[in-house]
């Protein structure tokens, strides 16, 4: 009997899901969740058919050398900064991602962050904790916060998230307003009731700005000091997409100088640690990168990298064609030279 191809899961995933898996393959999971150094990365690689990894696993050129059975590279997530996509290519190597499954959950996070940072909610929860609620009334003028409903939402990234983000605008009657660096078809625009501005224009018009741009290395610092000082004193700034895009010293300084009212933030530079300054300001709400984190979609997510494994390595009833390739070449390689 022939052995079982070996896949290799980086991170601690649902039974089930990694049950899957075992139907086909000799797999080798993780117990515990925790970051790999490229020499450990290289060696797991070296003697796998096919791996799922998350986003703290950078698979580039150096980790890619020995990897000599590897045939698939399933990211866990949408985002795929972590993956050098070039030389996975050139190695030969299959590299999925997860698109569309987690677009909804994505989108509702975002406006979690957009209100709870609008109305105070986690500020206002740590003073009810600190058991600061007076006996008599609150006085009248506490605890004021910003409205959401009626104001100009602005959008910058504007794929399948940013679209989920713009279409829950209407329910809140706002102007919705995006930057991206292709115009949406126009029946789209309809959809989202969204009309493409400027990367300025936006700036300057946007209460609400959420960023939901790729992390290239073009869009690093994306937002900074010159950028944060174009918006309006009064806007929030909602980040769920990644962290680097937006310079967080820069930003806690203008948090902190009232050059911005407040921010949503579910990624950082540098995560898992967050800018002390960011930690010490009440007007930001923070999370720990969980925007795709609800039952449902993190399962979907799971079961895609998983399909997209099972189908690179020739089996089940996709066998050969993985639902959501990044580089989709090696593919059509792999065919002509069978
Ligand atoms: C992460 C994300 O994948 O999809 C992305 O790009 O950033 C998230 O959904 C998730 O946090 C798992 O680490």
């Amino acid at each position: 009997m022939t052995a079982k191809p070996k896949v290799w899961v980086s991170r601690p995933l649902f039974p089930d899901v990694l049950a899957r898996l075992a139907e086909h393959f000799d797999v080798q999971a993780e117990a515990i969740e925790r970051k790999h150094g490229p020499d450990e990365l290289k060696a797991r690689l070296a003697d796998v058919d096919g791996a799922l990894v998350g986003l703290a696993d950078r698979v580039d050129a150096s980790v890619l050398e020995g990897a000599r059975r590897l045939k698939v590279v399933a990211n866990l997530g949408v985002g795929h900064n972590n993956l050098d996509l070039d030389a996975l290519t050139r190695a030969g190597v299959l590299a999925s991602n997860t698109p569309e499954v987690l677009t909804e959950s994505v989108a509702d996070f975002a406006w979690a962050l957009m209100l709870a940072a609008a109305r105070r909610v986690g500020a206002a929860e740590r003073w009810l904790r600190a058991g600061q609620w007076p006996g008599s009334n609150m006085r009248f003028d506490d605890w004021l916060g910003l409205d959401v409903h009626g104001r100009t939402l602005g959008i910058l990234g504007m794929g399948r998230i940013g679209q989920g983000i713009a279409r829950r605008g209407f329910g809140f009657d706002m102007r919705v307003l995006y930057h991206n660096r292709t115009r949406l078809p126009e029946a789209v625009e309809r959809e989202c009731h969204a009309a493409l501005v400027s990367r300025d224009e936006l700036l300057r018009q946007a209460d609400f700005l959420v960023l939901v741009l790729p992390f290239t290395p073009e869009n690093r610092h994306a937002i900074g000091a010159l950028e944060l000082s174009r918006m309006k004193r009064s806007a929030v700034l909602v980040n769920v997409a990644r962290g680097g895009i937006v310079d967080d010293a820069a930003l806690a300084a203008a948090l902190r100088s009232g050059q911005l009212a407040a921010a949503g933030l579910d990624v950082f530079e540098g995560e898992p640690s967050v800018h002390p300054d960011l930690l010490s300001l009440e007007n930001v709400v923070l999370s720990p990168h969980i925007a795709s984190a609800s039952e449902e979609t993190r399962r979907a997510m799971a079961n895609l990298a998983v399909d997209n494994v099972i189908a690179a390595l020739g089996f089940g009833e996709s066998a050969g064609k993985p639902p959501t390739p990044l580089n989709p070449a090696v593919l059509s390689r792999a065919t002509s030279k069978a």
